[in-house]
């Protein structure tokens, strides 16, 4: 029966046993969850990890970027769909990533390939509110916080890693507030405190 063979397909993809996970809590100056924070580990410790390359979007609707904020992997390309009816004119400044999409409309033909780690502050050269973010990382192992400032880091070979914790608050050239992370193959906890103030989630 195809029943069944729709019920045996959801059986393989289940997730592989023994994938332990990484809860790190991100905190503000005050102790107040931060939400919508950058979290992710680099491997310092020689550990080959996977490359989980995917393509990225950050869409411009009702003359705003979403999501305002994004964390790729190194080698990312992201598209910049426009789901506006007027025209955007998408542009970065920052060093990890200087370009810009000149005056579009609809979905553009290629991606902008994001192959440099940091901070790279998107805006629009015809509406200056417009403003978002991507976190530019050297690993496979990233997310962004809940709003209980909780974000699970999952599938993380064993080995020594710098965590990291970025916050679009931060000043401009601020670095990820970062300590060490000895992960050995079995679910943990970690805590980040930042010395900005959290912001409610838009
Ligand atoms: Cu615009």
């Amino acid at each position: 029966m195809l029943a069944g063979a729709v019920i045996l397909t959801a059986f393989a993809a289940a997730p592989h046993a023994g994938a332990a996970t990484v809860t790190v809590q991100v905190l503000d100056a005050a102790g107040a969850p931060v939400p919508n924070a950058v979290v992710y580990a680099e491997p310092t410790g020689g550990q080959a990890v996977p490359k989980s390359i995917r393509q990225a979007e950050v869409e411009q609707k009702d003359i705003r970027f979403f999501p305002l904020v994004s964390v790729v992997q190194v080698g990312t390309p992201i598209l910049f769909p426009n789901h506006d009816k007027v025209r955007h004119h998408v542009y970065s400044f920052s060093p990890a990533k200087t370009f810009e999409l000149k005056l579009y409309s609809g979905v553009p033909t290629s991606p902008v390939l994001f192959d440099k780690a940091g901070t790279v502050v998107l805006g629009c050269n015809i509406h200056d509110q417009m403003v978002a973010y991507v976190q530019v990382v050297n690993t496979p192992y990233f997310g962004k916080t809940g709003m209980d400032g909780r974000v699970r880091l999952d599938g993380l070979v064993g080995g020594k890693y710098a965590l990291k914790a970025w916050y679009f608050k931060m000043a401009p050239n601020e670095a990820a507030v970062e300590q060490p992370l000895n992960y050995q193959g079995a679910d943990m906890t970690a805590s980040v405190t930042l010395s900005v103030k959290a912001v409610p989630v838009e």
